[in-house]
């Protein structure tokens, strides 16, 4: 094995290649962009790892290595794979992301031992035909495509993992190929800034301004043929706030944007509320896509200087967003990068590095912002000045291919007709159809085989078309056509209007007296609190009250309500023929419960630790994140206490409790206390406010690993919802044990929250940060894996006895035999000196170091378990044959060949080494 990352290499001496029993090689973070000249000689070479480095050719030396495992040129400029990649013909784990790849040769669909395949962040358009039979992939392999302007298959499909492209690829080989160039054009912006005349005026072009009663209360969804070969669906959408709660159906990557002010009515104090609200929304949920800015109602302005002003107005402070949303960036980075070089790095792949991930995520945003028009001034008043030119720019900007790969989409000809079919039951009466009436439409259009009817209606789904959870047991049997209608049901349940609604004078509650009335209402603002008849009088002129129970299971699919178990409680306030009780997060107004202080006292008791972790955001939060946090934890908690900034509960007999805290930060830059209190949900949070949503647990100080596993799986929801808001400027925290357990209030110091993926540190104890190097904590109170360890061997008093040292080195032939460590700026001579058995590279080894090794010795089957129980060097070192069976090595032999190569990395090899 040689180690040769992170250095200044440009070149690589031809001295090398006479390296021929090396099987490991790692070139990571260097300068390279060719090889010597016979580098294929080292056959040698099990794993090749050339990550950031700038080769441009993929270096035709490599093809040699019919050896190859594991070959890593992620992150370099490599502009086309050759054809006779396939000569690799053992490779398993390929990485070919982050590069400049268009294309990929056919032959990759003969590696048919890849397991593992990372292609995302590259310019592909297209797969090889037959890439769905990459069968190792399928049965347990990794396929990355994510960020690839893909139209064959389309990137929906590509979601739904191998199989569906699989099924994609048979269905293109039995039907034909379709293209079907269409691209979905979205209006947002304020209510009444003009979205709706402008979209007439846009398809029609005429002047066809709306009048007050034709407000829009949906989204209406119109086509819009341009002329040329390109389809549009023009979105408009309404200002109702359950769109805002279900934006990941209506606004999707790939689409392109408009973003209307009025002009007329607009003002600089407005911006925030006009334009900045949608600047957040659009940034964080469909991040690098173009807005186009129309400032509409032109014609009521006189002043030609007054309409420039104003235009550019909204350019600058559209500017300062993009340059403070670049410094927030830069300010996590900078803190990322901090705990990076502090954090022992030994790993050759700093990719698997928790820090190191994130900072790659962060620079993948900083890389992609949103792409704004200037301000097109215009009117959809007769005249329609300035529409034209709006209009020349949509098409000016489609042609940016890569940016919308819905254009050129490539579809099996069955799949299209089936989408047009499905979408001509958006007129029908019915909300949904059943899966055996969409089977039938399937055959109809010649789509026979199941797989590929799931596939084709999965890929709709991904893509907004149509609705089918195929995953939820009560709603698999059911598609629904269109999202759009399912979101306006739910709009019946959103009223903050509640006095008019809930009065004796809707007929929809005409059998219920007032008093019940009044309870009704009471027990929503306080408790979020709805029973399922009220539901259906709430939805009564809906079509959807025919299937009254799918309403529900929609509502808890979309993660809007959770059911509450009746009690004697809810009993008495609705009596018992209200139905089942649904909490609606959304609806509490009401502060934390009164025993929030003795079941959360301020001071944390002397035999309790604390866990807090969550996450920051600044200056905006997704509408309706927290309130469907509190929903979607449900299934990982009991004994629950709402109030409308948090949650206090239990699992098992641990306490849990989940908030969100704002804080806010005047002009002066000075931080404020964090508050608990949102004077109101919908209110406009400044750029430098800032609100945590935070979850926390405590119990007795030998439950650490008990801790993180109610914790973990809460924060696991808070990260798949904050998945759905890939452009949100979020920074993970963990807080310091010590200030939380030493009260230092408004001080208390943050790790990043990446510290809980990183190995398990091998100190028992960490140093507080805070407290100037003084203080210490437990180190498994930030890492679960740390955690993990401590209570295996807690529960395993016989691991833990010294295997290696006795085993000389000699008896382990064949395994790798020279191990050379270099930092930044080393030159190594090869030279071995000295032989000694204490402070051995294995004691060095993170838990990935341990991956690799158990690789090396085609172990892969147990890397898995060994990186959950956080196994590193030391800990390796210290492992018997007994506690190998305890860790799940049943194999005798595998168990040997781990022993034997332990003890050979026991022996320390020691070089002298020239630091430049
Ligand atoms: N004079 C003038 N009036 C306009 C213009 N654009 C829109 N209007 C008027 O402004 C009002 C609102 O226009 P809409 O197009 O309905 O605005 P919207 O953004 O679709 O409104 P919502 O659907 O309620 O969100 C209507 O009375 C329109 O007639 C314009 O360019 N000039
Ligand atoms: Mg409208």
């Amino acid at each position: 094995m040689l180690r040769l990352y992170k250095n200044k290499l440009q070149n690589l001496p031809d001295t090398f290649c006479n390296l021929r029993q090396l099987e490991m090689f790692y070139l990571g973070d260097n300068g390279l962009s060719s090889l010597p000249r016979d580098f294929g000689k080292l056959t040698n070479l099990a794993d090749l790892w050339f990550g950031n480095n700038r080769f441009e050719d993929f270096p035709e030396q490599v093809l040699c290595l019919v050896n190859l495992k594991i070959l890593n040129f992620s992150g370099n400029s490599l502009k086309k794979i050759p054809e006779d990649i396939h000569k690799l013909n053992k490779l398993e784990n390929f990485y070919l992301d982050k590069n400049d790849l268009t294309s990929l040769p056919e032959s990759i669909c003969r590696m048919t031992s890849l397991t593992v395949l990372h292609l995302q962040d590259n310019r592909i358009t297209a797969l090889p035909m037959g890439f769905g039979s990459l069968v190792n992939i399928r049965k347990h392999g990794d396929l990355r495509l994510k960020n690839n302007p893909l139209c064959q298959p389309p990137l929906e499909v590509c979601a739904g993992g191998i199989e569906s492209i699989a099924a994609y690829q048979e269905e293109l080989g039995r039907s034909t190929a379709t293209v079907v160039p269409q691209v979905k054009l979205t209006l947002v912006g304020t209510p009444l800034s003009g979205k709706t005349s402008l979209s007439n005026a846009l398809i029609q072009q005429v002047s066809a301004l709306t009048k007050e009663e034709d407000r829009t209360h949906g989204v209406q969804i119109t086509p819009w043929s341009t002329g040329g070969d390109v389809k549009l669906l023009v979105y408009d959408f309404g200002g109702h706030p359950v769109y805002h709660m279900t934006h990941q159906l209506f606004l999707t990557k790939g689409s392109l944007h408009i973003l209307t002010v009025d002009l007329a009515s607009y003002r600089r104090e407005s911006f925030p509320a006009s334009v900045g609200k949608w600047v957040d929304i659009l940034r964080a949920r469909v991040p690098g896509t173009h807005v186009l800015l129309a400032g509409t109602h032109v014609d009521q302005i006189r002043d030609a200087e007054e309409m420039r002003m104003k235009c550019e107005d909204i350019e600058n402070q559209i500017d300062l967003m993009q340059q403070n949303y670049v410094k927030d960036l830069d300010r996590q980075m900078r803190k990322i990068k901090k705990e990076l070089q502090s954090a022992r790095e030994e790993s050759s792949d700093s990719s698997q590095n928790g820090y190191a991930k994130r900072l790659t995520e962060l620079e993948d945003l900083k890389s992609k912002p949103l792409k704004f028009s200037q301000v097109f001034p215009l009117s959809s008043a007769e005249g329609l000045e300035g529409v034209e030119a709006l209009r020349a720019e949509i098409l000016r900007v489609l042609e940016d291919t890569s940016a919308f790969p819905d254009l050129r989409r490539v579809l099996p000809k069955t799949w299209a007709d089936l989408e047009t079919r499905l979408e001509s039951l958006r007129k029908d009466e019915s909300l949904s159809v059943s899966w055996s009436a969409c089977r039938m439409l399937a055959s109809e259009v010649g789509l026979t085989s199941e797989k590929s009817i799931e596939t084709a209606v999965g890929y709709l789904h991904r893509k907004g078309v149509i609705l089918h959870y195929s995953e939820n047991e009560a709603l698999r049997d059911h598609v629904f056509p269109d999202p759009v209608s399912i979101v306006e049901i739910f709009k019946g349940l959103f009223h903050y209007d509640t006095d008019s609604v809930f009065s004796v004078d809707n007929p929809r509650f005409e059998d219920m007296v007032s008093m019940e009335l009044d309870r009704v209402k009471t027990s929503l603002l306080q408790n979020g609190l709805l029973s399922r008849d009220v539901i259906h009088m709430l939805l009564t002129d809906s079509p959807m009250m025919l299937q009254s129970d799918l309403v529900m299971d929609l509502l808890l699919e979309f993660g809007l309500c959770y059911p509450v178990p009746t009690s004697p409680s809810t009993d008495a306030i609705f009596g018992t023929c209200r139905g089942q009780q649904y909490r609606f997060p959304s609806y509490l107004q009401n502060n934390p419960p009164q025993t929030y202080s003795k079941v959360w006292p301020a001071q944390i008791p002397e035999h309790q630790d604390q866990i807090e972790l969550g996450h920051t955001l600044k200056g905006f939060c997704p509408p309706g994140l927290f309130e469907r946090l509190c929903v979607r934890i449900h299934p990982h908690v009991t004994f629950r206490q709402d109030w409308k900034d948090g949650v206090m509960a239990c699992k098992g007999d641990l306490q849990v409790m989940v908030q969100r805290t704002l804080r806010r930060t005047g002009d002066s830059g000075h931080e404020s206390a964090p508050t608990t209190q949102f004077s109101s949900r919908f209110d406009v949070i400044n750029p430098n406010d800032e609100i945590d949503v935070i979850m926390t647990t405590r119990a007795d100080t030998t439950d650490v690993n008990r801790m993180w596993k109610v914790i973990l799986p809460l924060q696991g929801e808070l990260d798949n919802l904050l998945n759905e808001w890939p452009g949100l400027t979020h920074s993970a925290f963990v807080t310091c044990p010590h200030c939380s357990k030493n009260n230092a209030v408004g001080d208390r110091y943050r790790f990043p929250g990446q510290i809980l993926q990183q190995p398990a540190p091998e100190e028992d104890r960490m140093v507080c940060p805070g407290s100037g190097g003084t203080a210490f904590f437990r180190t498994c109170l930030v890492s679960p894996l740390r955690a993990a360890t401590e209570a295996d061997t807690n529960a395993q008093p016989t691991m833990g006895q010294a295997a290696g040292s006795t085993v000389n080195s000699a008896d382990v032939k064949g395994f790798c035999n020279t191990v050379i460590q270099t930092g930044s700026n080393c030159i190594i001579n090869m030279t071995p000196n000295t032989i000694e058995n204490e402070d051995s590279e294995v004691q060095h080894m993170t838990v990935e170091d341990v991956e690799e090794f158990l690789q090396s010795l085609r172990l892969d089957e147990h890397t898995e378990t060994f990186r959950q129980k956080g196994v590193d060097g030391a800990m390796l070192a210290r492992m018997d044959d007994r506690a190998l069976r305890t860790m799940g090595v049943r194999n005798p032999a595998h168990r040997k060949v781990i022993l034997e190569a332990t003890a050979a990395l026991c022996v320390k090899t020691s070089f002298t080494v020239d630091t430049k």
